[in-house]
Parts: structure tokens; sequence; C-alpha cells
């Protein structure tokens, strides 16, 4: 069994460090709802009893990319058996577009189509079934306009969703130009579908004030909430919205929840009755926004040793035909280019390319992954050049004192990695098992193995800075129970636990006296999205904030009663501690309520030290980073491409865990999806901007059995954060994805090794059979053709020597 960490920082810890049972912030205690979730008892939008009356909904999809729409008869979709009312966008009583940064998204089309499967009209009916039957049968007639449907139609074309930015620092063409050594590259990174289990999915009740109490399945209930108020023409107070939990989220609930939640509202108004909206599938892929697909270029210069001298890195994002969140998606690819390496003089430009596609959005990592991608081509490219290890060349930039200013200016304080890298590769013996596939693949002409070890620094805080705020609310009842509420929802990542953990180390009572309630907009206002990895570090830090305010309250009232001072008044093993006495915790609360002592309260955090101005492109944008290394094992058949995962070593960094068992299985969550994303997911388009992988059948979400067969996590130990975060803790939800890319660049190596190492042929992604087997073509290819050139190097070394040919 692995140790728990140490948890210094809670009061009594040393005795209840190992006492799962107690809770306390650093135990492993269990997810809230894992019975719930494994006995299928855990509630889903779709699983809440229904109201009486209850309608369900669907929407018209345009069949064109981009289109005017010349005209829409809906006559039969009203006739429709069971059809109750169906609207368009003259039938929205206030706003009609939601689009939630920058404008660009109609809640239903307003004359124009800019993807296949827009929303055109909605629909309630008394059956689902109806409802979608219904939605068929609209006659709608197009005037079909020129669209573009790739990153590479798109810069031909030169269109765009938001104007480009660049980050740079000192002076890169120079560095370029005297560096010893330059090398280029391009790839395409591919996008990914985020497949939560649970699709999208609402529950909109009329209130007796013609207001709407909104279910949703969103990452952002305040976003949603706002934006039904503003399409309904109402103040923001008339709609609450509610989200217990959502079956995964993944950056898929962020905003695109939103649109639904519109649609259902706005029927929900017109009929006074209650509306049902979920996604089909096949809807759910076509209709919401995926992970941004890449094309980015890089132009570098090192030394013989392989170190960075210089960078010039282009980014260019798939955005859809609207903004949505794309703007931060790039920038932080940007932010991401350098990935954990030291680049020097650099400049960073990236691209918001505008495609007649569905709107693409947050994923997991939230452009940081797709950015990442260029650089670690890069390193695996220099290796070969030079004829070095990998990890050699990894390791020699690795930013370190001295060497440690990213191009956005933001100095690496916390120096994780090397350290990280270190044991990871001792414990993984990378070394000796290098020698061994060596070995193995030269007596193997057709089975080769690739062995990679890649690191993974992410940048923690929104790159937004307002979003880096968060509220609680903690209410203590007479018998000593405890209710907690927060602005951040829980989509399966645990943060309802860690949050009720955090409470429980404040008052140090057992975990089962806290409850954490569902996240609700009239119980804490304006909160930011569950995203970018910050849910504890944000609402742990408020409800802390909240909770240190009823223990001031507390402590006072106890010093008086048991007349000590407030230094000798602790929390400690469910009990009040004054001086000499002990009182039991459920008895201390009945007293201070008689007392006339308040026993709620509310809290408060926002993010210290960060700072950014896009305009010059520097500044400190996160509190911190999170680190993480992986070692990761393929075998590659060569004559047909496939492949699988033989052995994965992870080491990770979350800093004082708030919950080890938790973190590790978002280690292996996340590395997981993160090797899927660059191996079998692919998403395919046809030429007229049509989704053709739009199912589980033609689209490959990784299965237990890709996992690797031999897989082992760990955390590193004794590695507070050096930030006050809520007991020293770091962030875990995201940053572990990217730890995906060694089994990418562990199939590269195994490509290489057709070469001996010596040629690095590019690996586009998904890294599929058929795209490794291309690169295994090429590779063969690039060795006859080497051959081919010494044996006429070598004729025409004898010619000269005066030797018959
Ligand atoms: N884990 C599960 N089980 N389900 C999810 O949807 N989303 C990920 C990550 N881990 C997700 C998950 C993403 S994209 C983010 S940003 C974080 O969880 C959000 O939660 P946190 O900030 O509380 O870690
Ligand atoms: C990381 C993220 C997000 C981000 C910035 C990051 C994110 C997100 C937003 C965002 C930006 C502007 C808004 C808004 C949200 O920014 O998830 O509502 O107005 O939603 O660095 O994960
Ligand atoms: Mo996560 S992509 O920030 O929801």
């Amino acid at each position: 069994m692995r140790k728990l960490p140490d948890v210094s920082n809670t009061e009594d810890s040393a005795k209840d460090r190992t006492n799962s049972a107690r809770g306390v912030a650093g135990n492993s205690a269990m997810h809230d709802s894992a019975w719930k979730h494994v006995r299928g008892e855990a509630r889903y939008i779709d699983d809440l009893p229904e109201p009486e009356g209850l309608l369900h909904a669907a929407v018209g999809q345009s069949s064109h990319a981009h289109a005017n729409i010349k005209s829409m008869d809906l006559s039969a979709v009203r006739a429709y058996p069971g059809v109750v009312a169906v609207l368009t966008v003259d039938d929205v009583p206030g706003h009609i577009d939601i689009g939630p940064v920058f404008p660009g998204d109609p809640v239903l089309a307003n004359g124009l189509v800019e993807h296949v499967g827009q929303p055109l009209f909605a629909v309630a009916a008394t059956s689902l079934r109806a409802a979608r039957q219904a939605a068929r049968l609209a006659k709608v007639e197009y005037e079909p306009l020129d669209h573009a449907v790739t990153v590479h139609d798109a810069l031909k074309k030169q269109i765009f969703v938001r104007p480009d930015h660049t980050q740079q620092r000192g002076d890169y063409e120079k560095a370029l130009n005297e560096a010893p050594h330059r090398l280029q590259g391009e790839i395409n990174v591919g996008g990914q579908e985020h497949f939560y289990l649970e699709g999208q999915a609402c529950l909109v009740e009329p209130t007796e004030d013609a207001g709407v109490h909104v279910h949703t399945s969103s990452q952002h209930p305040s976003e949603v909430q706002t934006l039904v108020a503003e399409v309904l023409n109402l103040p923001i107070h008339e709609v609450t919205v509610e989200v217990r939990r959502m079956g995964g989220g993944f950056g898929g609930k962020e905003t695109q929840a939103a649109p639904l939640a519109c649609v259902a509202a706005l029927l929900a108004r017109h009929t006074g009755r209650a509306v049902k909206y979920r996604l089909a599938r096949y809807d759910d892929m076509v209709q919401t926004g995926k992970r941004h697909d890449f094309y980015n270029t890089y132009d570098l210069g090192f030394d013989d040793d392989g170190v960075l001298q210089g960078a010039d890195i282009m980014v260019a994002g798939r955005c859809g035909y609207s903004p949505d969140l794309s703007d931060a998606i790039v920038d932080r690819a940007m932010f991401h280019s350098d990935n954990a390496y030291s680049l020097g003089p650099a400049r960073v430009v990236g691209h918001r390319c505008k495609t007649h596609t569905v709107s693409n959005t947050a994923f997991r990592g939230f452009g940081g992954p797709q950015g990442m991608m260029t650089i670690e081509m890069a390193m695996d490219d220099i290796a070969r050049h030079l004829n070095l290890d990998p990890l050699d060349v990894r390791k020699r930039n690795l930013y370190r004192p001295g060497r440690d200013s990213t191009h956005y200016g933001q100095v690496v304080e916390q120096h994780v990695l090397g350290d990280l890298i270190e044991k990871l590769e001792a414990s993984a013996d990378y070394r000796e098992r290098r020698e061994e596939i060596k070995r193995f693949n030269s007596d193997n002409p057709v089975l080769k193995r690739g062995i990679s070890l890649t690191p993974v620094k992410f940048g923690i805080s929104f790159t937004v800075q307002h979003l880096n705020q968060a509220g609680a609310l903690v209410h203590i009842y007479t018998d000593g129970s405890i209710l907690v509420n927060h602005g951040g929802t829980e989509m399966g990542q645990g943060l309802y636990i860690k949050v009720a953990q955090v409470v429980a180390a404040a008052f140090q009572v057992d975990l089962d006296k806290i409850k954490v309630t569902s996240t609700r907009t009239d119980k804490v206002p304006n909160t930011s999205p569950t995203a970018a990895s910050s849910g504890s570090d944000l609402n742990g830090m408020a409800a802390l904030d909240a909770c240190e305010k009823i223990k001031a309250n507390l402590t006072e009232y106890a010093a008086k009663k048991f007349n000590v001072a407030e230094s000798e008044v602790r929390f400690a093993n469910n009990q009040v501690i004054a001086g000499e006495q002990a009182v039991d915790w459920a008895e201390f609360v009945q007293g201070a309520y008689t007392a006339r002592i308040p026993l709620f309260s509310s809290g408060y955090y926002q993010t210290p030290k960060i700072h950014y101005d896009r305009n010059t492109g520097s500044g400190r944008p996160f509190y911190y980073y999170a680190n993480g290394a992986a070692c990761s094992e393929v075998i590659v058949d060569t004559l047909t491409g496939e492949y699988r995962i033989l052995r994965t070593d992870i080491l990770h960094d979350v800093g004082q865990s708030l919950n080890p068992a938790i973190d590790i299985g978002q280690i292996e969550g996340a590395f997981v999806q993160g090797a899927g994303w660059l191996t079998t997911e692919e998403l395919v388009y046809a030429d007229d901007g049509r989704l053709l992988s739009n199912g589980p059948a033609t689209y490959k979400i990784p299965a237990v059995s890709d996992a690797p067969l031999d897989f082992r996590v760990e955390l590193l130990e004794n590695n507070p954060n050096k930030e006050a975060t809520v007991f020293r803790s770091k962030a875990v939800g995201e940053p572990p994805f990217m730890l995906g890319m060694a089994v990418w660049s562990a199939l590269r190596d195994a490509i290489a090794s057709i070469a001996d190492y010596r040629h690095s042929t590019p690996l586009d992604t998904p890294a599929t059979p058929e795209r490794v087997l291309g690169a295994i073509t090429r590779t063969q290819q690039w060795v006859e053709n080497r051959a081919a050139e010494l044996s006429t190097e070598q004729a025409a070394q004898k010619a000269q020597e005066g030797e018959p040919a």
C-alpha cells in the first residue's frame, strides 16, 4: 500500500494521518458518490423525477456548412402528432446571440448557417420521439456559400474568428542565425470528442414569477444563468441554475451546456410547462464543440549538445465558426509551446482559424496539449539529428535556476522537474530498458519496441484574471452537522469530497459530519466555470475562509465561556478544547447556538500574485506550475502499424495531496484520455463539412484493454507547494492529460529504430495504425535512399581513385 503523505499543517495531523475514516485533508477518503455511481443510484439530469406535463425538446439542424436560409417551411413539423410548440429565432424575447465571451453564436439560426448541425428551430412535444421525428420534417431552402473546413483552408483564405497574437522575447532571428544547428518541422495535431458518458442535458421548470429553475449538466452554472436570463429578457435573479453532478465534463460542458438550456428555457417560457432537452449521442457529437485540432510549425536553433538557442513557433487552431473560448485556448497553446524547456530568445505566434464546422471549445488542457506537441516533436527531432538520447536532450533543456524565464516573462520558481525526472528515470529503469530494447530491435525484423520519457509543466490559473475567484457558504446546524456549498461543480473529479475534507480539517471533525450539496446560483453567485483545474484551489480556499470566520466566532465564545485565552482554544478530535476542558463538537455547537453565536458564514478567495498584460505578452499569468513525467514503452508491428502500450511509469507532482486516491485516479484517467487523443481518437470531416466520425462505431475511445498492460503511478513525495495553496496542494485535473505524449514519442522511437535512430520522420496525430504504418514506410524509404546514396558515393570515390566501377 502507498504511504499517505504528511499533513503537517492540519492541527493534530500526526495521529490522524493514516486514519482514513477521519477524512481530513490529505487522506484517501472515498468519493462521496462512489457507491451511488457503482450502484446506479447517482442522479443525472435524465434520472430526475419528471414534473407533471413535461415536454421534450429537439431542434431542426442545418444540412449545410455555410449557407443563407432562403426559406423554412415548418408546417409539417407543427402538424406532427404530439407537437406542442415550434419556435424560431423570431420568437426569442431577449438576446439572440449567446456567445459566451464574444458574439457569434445565435441561439437559433438567424438567416445564415455556419456549420452542419446548427440549430434552426426548436420543437417541444409530449414525447422525446415525437419531438425528434417532427424536427426532421422541415422543408428548408438554402443558398450555399463558400466554406472552409480545415485549418489549412482557413489559413489559405485568411479567415479567423479573432485576430492573431504574438509573444516575443529577445532577438530570436539573430539567435536562430547564429546557432550551430537549425531545424524546421511541422505537425498536424488532431482534435478530440469529449465523449462524456452523460450527454448534454437539461430540465427547465417555469417558476411562479415567470422565471425558470434550470437543472443542467454544466461546468458553468453562472453562465447558463446569465445567458438564459438574456434570451428570456429577465433579470438574472429570476433564473436559478442547479447542478448536482455531471457524468463527465472534460471541458465540454463549460460553454456547450448553455445553448441547450436556452432552447429549453424558451420552450418552457412559451408553453408554461417543464421542458427536458437531452441530446442523443449522434446529435451530441455533431452539434457540440470539441478539442481544437492544430497545425503547428517550428524553426529552432541549438548547440552541439542539443541545447536550444532560439525558437520561432507558430500554432494555428481550428476554432470552428465562432470565437467561443478559442481566444483563451490558443493563448494557452502559446503559453505551453515551451512545455518544460527554456526556448531562449523566442517568438510564438498564434492563429485562431475560422472554419464552417462546429465551434470548438475547452477540453482538458485547454490548448496546452496542442501547444506542447510541437516542442516535444522537436526534442525527438534534435536528438535524432545529433545522435543523442532524446531523454538527454529533454533534460538539458529543462528550466533550471539561471535558465528560468519563459517566453512570456514569467520566472519558473519551483524547479520540480529535474529531481522528478531523475527519480522516474531510475524507478522506470529507463537506461537499462533502452539498451534491452535496442537489442530486441536488432534481433527482430518485424516487431519493434520504443520507449520515451516526457515531462509536463502546466500553468495553473485562468489566464483571464477575473475568473480566478470563488465563493462558498458553510452552515453548521445545532446537531453539529455541517452543510457546505461552493461555486464549483462535480463532474466525477472528486471536488466535493476534497472541499468536504478541507472543511473537516478546519473544524477537526469526522468527514461524515460534512455534506456538500448541489451547486446553485442562488447560494453562491457569479461563479467561475469549474475549469482550468482550479476547482479545489479556488473553492477549497473559499470554503476554508468561511470556516475560519466561523471558527473565529466560536473561539471567542469558547474563551469567554471557559475563561481561557483565545490561544488556549483548539479544535481537535471532534471536540473543542479550551485549556483543560474538552467538549464534544455537537454539544459545543448547541451551546454556541443558545449563546446566540452565528454558526454560518460565506467565504471568498481570489488568487494572489497573478497578472498578465496581453499587449506586451508578458507577466505572471500562472500562480504556479504543476509538473509530471511519464515513461512509456510500446511495441509496434511494422507490417500493419498496430501497437500496444506495454508499460507506463508516471511520477506526478500534486504538491501535498488533498486526497491521494482521488489524485491517482485523476492521473490514471487523464493519461489514458491523453493517450487516446494521440493514438486512436480520430475526427473525420467530409469536404462538405459533415462530421463522419459521429458515433462510437466510427470514433474509437480507449477501452480498458488499451490502458498500459503494466501501469505504475506514483505521487512525488515530500513536495508541498511553495505557494500558499489550500493545504499546500496542487491542481491535478488537467496536467496529467499531457503525460500521454510519452506514448506518441515512444511510437516515434520504435519507428526511428528502423533507421538506427538516425532519422526522425514526422508523425501527425492521432497516430492511428494507418499513420504509424505511413511513418514506417517513409523511414524504410529513407534507409533505402541512404544506402543507395552511400553506394553511389563509394562508387564515385572508387572511380576517382582510378578503379573500375
Ligand atoms: N475528471 C472526471 N472524472 N471527469 C471530468 O469531467 N474534467 C477534467 C478534470 N478531471 C474531468 C475530470 C477537467 S477538463 C478539469 S478542468 C478538471 O477536472 C476540473 O475539476 P477540478 O478543477 O476540480 O480539478
Ligand atoms: C484556462 C481555462 C479557461 C480560461 C483560461 C485558461 C476556461 C475558461 C475561460 C474563460 C475565459 C473568458 C470568459 C469565460 C471563461 O478561460 O476554462 O467565461 O469570459 O472558461 O487559462 O481553462
Ligand atoms: Mo477543463 S478543459 O478547464 O474544463
